[in-house]
């Protein structure tokens, strides 16, 4: 059964967290609001004409081809606008939330392609790091990827299954995947080099370039059951980057994964250290 919003918004609150849960419908989601200040529209352009000299290098094709579909470079954008779009490419849109939800309705959504992006803007100041994800990490991160339709189909997949799984009690290795993929996934492009294409690496300037160029960053082949058995930490760089060959290997091998026999086998085991695998 899935906290009430209340009580919720009363947790959030008591953690400081910053988005105002009290507006929240019964799924968590919220109306956008387009009433951004003029500061803000100035972050949003100074975060994508930043990031975007890093992303036009580093970045998969699919994420890079998914920006120019959507078009949310020059200011803020208007979460309808962008679901008209999204909703022709692949069946998803976006729906507006406060910030972090539940797991359970954070799956429900993902297994009905709606996106949950925070609608809330970091400010000035916190240009460089934010402990929450925002509506920057949200939208430039997690969506334009969303255009891609083999993982727009993993994604929908994780949704059903990986909300199966958390409710088996699998919430961490379903977890795990959710990170080392959605956050902070790489991947071999044909006759390239690696590119990025994780929200957590398409919204952070100095961890992108580390992920991708450093020869300090660990990169791991992706396999699937190693993924949901391996630690990992949210407030610094990742000490294992998984490197898919492929978004169909991606799916494909969540697709024929035994969620219940992974779940059995490694749901009380000790988990891998990321920089040992
Ligand atoms: N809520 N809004 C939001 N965005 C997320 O990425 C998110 C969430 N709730 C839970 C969550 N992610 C992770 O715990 C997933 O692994 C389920
Ligand atoms: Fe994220």
């Amino acid at each position: 059964m899935t906290i009430t919003v209340e009580a919720y918004a009363h947790e959030c609150a008591a953690q400081g967290l910053r988005g105002n849960y009290a507006a929240c419908q019964a799924d968590f989601t919220v109306e956008q609001r387009y009433d951004y200040s003029d500061e803000d529209q100035e972050v949003w352009r100074t975060l994508c004409d930043r990031q975007t000299q890093l992303t036009s290098k580093l970045a998969h094709h699919s994420y890079l081809d998914g920006v120019d579909a959507l078009g949310l470079l020059d200011r803020i954008p208007d979460f309808h606008e962008v679901s008209d779009r999204l909703r022709k490419l692949t069946g998803w849109e976006i729906v507006a939330v406060p910030g972090l939800i539940p797991n359970e309705p954070f799956f429900d959504h993902l297994a009905n392609r709606r996106f949950p992006v925070t609608n809330w803007l970091r400010s000035k100041k916190e240009l460089d790091y934010i402990v929450e994800p925002d509506m920057f990490h949200d939208f430039f991160g997690h969506v334009p990827i969303l255009s891609q339709p083999v993982f727009a189909d993993f994604m929908q997949l994780y949704g059903e299954k990986g909300g199966a799984a958390a409710r088996m009690g699998g919430e961490q290795l379903a977890a795990r995947l959710y990170w080392y993929t959605a956050e902070f996934g790489l991947m071999k492009e044909e006759g390239a080099p690696l590119k990025a294409f994780g929200a957590g690496l398409m919204s952070s300037y100095s961890e992108l370039q580390f992920a991708v160029t450093s020869v300090d960053a660990h990169h791991v082949p992706f396999d699937l059951e190693t993924v949901m058995r391996t630690n990992y930490e949210i407030d610094k760089f990742q000490r294992a980057y998984f490197v898919l060959p492929s978004f169909t290997a991606l799916k494909e091998s969540f697709e024929q994964a035994d969620m219940a026999q992974l779940i059995e086998r490694w749901k009380d085991a000790e988990p891998l250290d990321p920089a040992a695998v």
